[in-house]
């Protein structure tokens, strides 16, 4: 239990975010001594280091482990296990990291060893609970900054659209829109808090795009040049954002679901006014428990039916959320497994194959039927991001993740028609550098399979990713150092997330280091597997995601 020493005078912490109340001791002159924090079993610490650490919490932590600690990615960090390992145990694992994912923040200089002492003590507290977010909050960050009337008709820039690449520059608050004919970098936009990814409207007209803090900013591609049009906080912390792309409600609504306060918001498709704030708290699939915190991670438009698919991830449920009529939700609900994370469509974009990622399962959701196809047993922590669809020599149409836990790549048949023998079966295993895989991708126009190890704590492999020749993979894989070919001696140069241009030609590497320290984006021939480009920027601080407009609004992975 979280106690703090009793005084006269209490201050409010809404203004910081949190819903405790601070309480400032008086010594016996009236003078007020710096709060300290209590919690049986816990090292003591000052109000002003838990503060800090709970920022840290938030910016590194929350993301696998939840604001509640309950675990989800990440293990649990509630006060009886943490304490149970006690200060020296935790600092030498955030220091280090682990090869099952957990990134190793001290020799990766992320945090310094006075922050990592002060988190090791943190998690030994009881976790502070975040307020609400409800309607009245959500509308008082809503803004449209340019009205759906006062926007252009036509394009009126020259940029090529379909090959504009959307940069996260993760920890400035910005995007970089890229041009991917030349290379330069077209305009930085300001959004919210380490903006986690980038969508397309059905028309591929707006981007959106979503921070780690649930803003949401909507930027019109059409003007001469691209301008931010709408923005609205939809929580405290979020991850996902997507639109609508079911014939006839093209551009029309928006959906973004949030990890803080558990719910997703939807709202109009040119303005951003929310429209319904649906919470997800409730019972878990397997224990049928109540869940306090079971956060929204991918959501993908449906093609087949009016409906938002949306994972919940502590519940391990999927709701097919209908948007026909916005005010008498029809919400259909699917039994999957928990914790659900990423995901993405088989090339024929009916069947949603999400990772299950702490059940080491594959969810199938069959998009049209609106029914599970299957549960499929993977490799330990499955991370496809969207995953990659190929033909598979042997097995036909197939659909492939990497993982966190292992260094598998697990290949699963997704054609019940002409294959049904190997449709929704891990049909084989592909052996990749390691584990700490983030993402993998192909494209329809090239026939390799690349696979990055962002976070494997040998910086030999996350600083280089495996290529994989779809016709040949029993030859097993070819390893291309990016971090090498970015000319950068200094920090982690973590290599992440491989990303098509539009032709499916060139692969776009990022290579993320730290926010001080020098990145760059790695551009190879996908013909050759050569170095064709390095994009260095002193704007490009810390890159991480990548998203090529027609790629993206088409599903093309
Ligand atoms: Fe991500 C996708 C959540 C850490 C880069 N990430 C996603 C999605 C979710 C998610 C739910 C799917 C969104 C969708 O499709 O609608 N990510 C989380 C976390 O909870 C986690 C593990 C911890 C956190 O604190 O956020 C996490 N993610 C990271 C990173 O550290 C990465 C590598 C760098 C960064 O920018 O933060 C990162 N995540 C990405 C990227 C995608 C993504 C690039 C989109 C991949 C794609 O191809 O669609």
């Amino acid at each position: 239990m979280l106690t703090r020493r009793t005084n006269p005078f209490t201050l409010s912490l809404a203004s910081l975010g949190c819903a405790l109340a601070l309480t400032l001791p008086l010594s016996a002159h009236g003078n007020a001594q710096p709060a300290v924090v209590k919690t049986a079993g816990a090292p003591d610490m000052s109000q002003a280091d838990f503060d800090a650490s709970k920022q840290i919490y938030f910016e590194r932590c929350a993301g696998c482990h939840g604001v509640l600690r309950k675990g989800a990615t990440g293990k649990p960090l509630t006060p009886d296990i943490t304490q149970a390992r006690g200060q020296a145990y935790l600092e030498a694992l955030i220091t280090y990291g682990s090869p099952a994912g957990m990134p190793n923040w001290g020799t990766s200089n992320a945090l310094t060893k006075a922050q990592i002492s002060s988190m090791a003590t943190f998690i030994q507290h009881t976790a502070p609970t975040p307020p609400e977010w409800g309607m009245a909050e959500t509308l008082k960050t809503w803004k449209v900054l340019v009205k759906p009337e006062d926007r252009p008709k036509k394009q009126l820039n020259h940029l090529n659209l379909q090959n504009l690449f959307s940069v996260t520059l993760r920890d400035d608050g910005k995007i970089a829109l890229v041009d991917g004919d030349t290379k330069q970098i077209v305009k930085l936009i300001d959004t919210g808090y380490a903006v986690h990814i980038s969508r397309i409207s059905a028309s591929g007209r707006y981007l959106l795009v979503i921070g780690r803090d649930a803003k949401i900013d909507m930027i019109d591609l059409w003007p001469a040049e691209p301008t931010k049009v709408a923005e609205i906080k939809v929580g405290i912390e979020a991850r996902s954002v997507e639109t609508s792309k079911f014939k006839g409600y093209e551009d029309k609504y928006t959906i973004a679901g949030s990890y803080w306060p558990p719910q997703f918001t939807l709202m109009d498709g040119e303005t951003l006014e929310p429209k319904q704030i649906v919470s997800t708290r409730g019972m878990t699939v397997d224990k049928q428990e109540y869940h306090p915190e079971p956060r929204v991670a991918a959501i993908i438009a449906s093609h087949e039916w009016p409906e938002f698919i949306v994972n919940v991830k502590e519940t391990g449920k999927v709701m097919l959320v209908n948007y026909q009529d916005i005010k008498n939700l029809t919400i259909t609900t699917i039994d999957a497994a928990p914790f659900l994370h990423d995901g993405g469509w088989d090339s024929t974009h009916r069947y949603f194959l999400t990772a299950a990622n702490n059940s080491n399962k594959v969810a199938v959701i069959d998009s049209k039927a609106r029914t599970l196809a299957a549960l499929v047993d993977v490799g330990k922590t499955p991370h496809p991001g969207r995953g990659a669809n190929f033909i598979h020599p042997t097995y036909g149409p197939v659909w492939a993740t990497s993982h966190l836990g292992d260094g598998g790549i697990s290949v699963i048949g997704t054609d019940p028609i002409k294959h049904p023998q190997y449709a929704w079966k891990q049909v084989e295993t592909l052996k990749g550098q390691g584990g700490g895989s983030l993402f993998i991708k192909t494209h329809p126009n090239s026939h390799h399979l690349y696979v990055d190890t962002t976070l494997n704590p040998d910086a030999k492999l996350s600083q280089s990713v495996a290529v994989f020749d779809i016709n040949q993979l029993d030859k097993g894989y070819t390893v291309l150092p990016i971090a090498e070919y970015s000319g950068i001696k200094q920090g982690a140069l973590r290599v992440v997330q491989p990303e098509y241009n539009k032709a499916g030609d060139e692969v776009w590497f990022s290579v993320w280091n730290g926010q001080t320290e020098e990145s760059a984006l790695v551009v190879i021939d996908d013909k050759t597997l050569k170095l064709k480009q390095v994009i260095k920027d002193k704007r490009l601080i810390t890159p991480t995601g990548k998203f090529n407009v027609y790629n993206t609004q088409h599903d093309i992975y």
